[in-house]
């Protein structure tokens, strides 16, 4: 090529660097390769040449055409490449970031005791029944030796809804759903004057009571057993329940006291209080139970025969349960749903 294409070309390679856009970069083709760009114009003059010249200078011109249109691919390639590394840096994502931190959840303190009160019952051969919290009246109040006028029946202390049906305010409801399916279950074997085997039940739940300030909710929770054969006596009861509360507190010289009191699904019936050795409670008497013996109309409308078969039952507070357990000295805290205090218990 001559020096004044060598020159064309170079200043081409100029041109084209100094483009900073794909248009700037086309313009810059435009001045050599375009229809009046150098290069064509320098084509056009080759009409006027002899053959020979034509034939040499031609080919120098074609050379330089290559040349600079090799030199524009270049540059095309080149800014394509920076348009791509600015986007990725652009764009760019930090994996190696530190995971977030994804919170756990955990269960409430109450089901915690709650499953803890299930097994330690487990331990010991009781079954754990689940029922309706809608119950009818005969469940919640008769088949329990309630009596019409009983005031637990009464407006300000039991939630009724439409169609006589009522909010249970005691899980001893599905005691008695789950005794009269076993005696059913076992219908047989007693037609046949055979053994039954032994009615040994928890039922946790929710129950609700129309009552509301630090130590009540009007939804709350409870425990209560039963176990009912041939041969059940106080004795039972005081060894089961003895056994569950040292448990339950992980205290072995817990202490408890049976304080005869009245509830009309037992008979007799006696308040269960519990005195610790050590901590803030100690020297305390704590109520934490009902129980009794289960009267005889009660086992009746199981569908046993009274005469023949008998048992003991109590129920307990799980809320109750959990505020001994933790110290916690206010009922509705469990309810709030606030975070800064459920999580305490994780
Ligand atoms: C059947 C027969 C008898 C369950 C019992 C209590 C005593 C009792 C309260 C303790 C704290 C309820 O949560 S609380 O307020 N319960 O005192 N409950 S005997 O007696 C039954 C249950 C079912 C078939």
């Amino acid at each position: 090529m001559n020096s004044s294409l060598d020159a064309l070309v170079h200043s081409a390679k100029n041109a084209f660097h100094s483009a900073n856009t794909p248009a700037d970069l086309e313009n810059a083709k435009a001045l050599f390769l375009g229809k009046s760009g150098q290069i064509t114009e320098l084509m056009k003059g080759l009409s006027a040449l002899s053959i020979e010249e034509k034939k040499s200078q031609g080919a120098g011109i074609n050379q330089a055409k290559q040349a600079i249109e090799a030199l524009l691919q270049e540059r095309r390639a080149a800014m394509q490449e920076e348009a791509l590394q600015s986007q990725l840096k652009a764009e760019a994502l930090d994996v190696t970031l530190p995971a977030r931190k994804r919170h756990t959840g955990g269960l409430h303190p109450v089901s915690l005791t709650l499953e803890r009160i299930e097994k330690i019952f487990s331990s010991m051969g009781f079954e754990v029944a689940q029922g309706p919290e809608i119950e009818t009246d005969w469940f919640n109040f008769t088949a329990l030796n309630t009596p019409e006028n009983h005031p637990a029946r009464s407006m300000h202390d039991t939630f009724y809804v439409e169609g006589g049906y009522l909010l249970r305010t005691h899980t001893s409801p599905m005691q008695i759903r789950h005794a009269v399916q076993h005696v059913k279950r076992y219908r047989s074997l007693l037609d046949q004057d055979q053994r039954m085997p032994e009615i040994r039940v928890i039922a946790p739940g929710r129950t609700y009571r129309v009552d509301s300030d630090a130590t009540h909710s009007p939804m709350f929770h409870q425990c209560e057993g039963l176990w009912v054969g041939e041969r059940v006596s106080f004795k039972d009861l005081k060894v089961v329940f003895t056994n569950f509360c040292k448990t339950f507190f992980e205290s072995e010289d817990l202490i408890l006291r049976f304080r005869p009191s009245f509830f009309p699904f037992t008979e007799p019936s006696a308040e269960i209080d519990i005195q610790f050795s050590e901590g803030p409670l100690a020297g305390r008497w704590l109520e934490v139970a009902g129980s009794g013996q289960v009267h005889p109309n009660v086992i009746k409308n199981m569908g046993l025969d009274p005469e023949k078969y008998i048992g003991f039952a109590f129920g307990m507070g799980p809320d109750r349960l959990t505020m001994l357990r933790y110290g916690v000295n206010d009922l509705r805290l469990f309810f709030d749903g606030d975070l800064r205090f459920l999580t305490q218990f994780q």
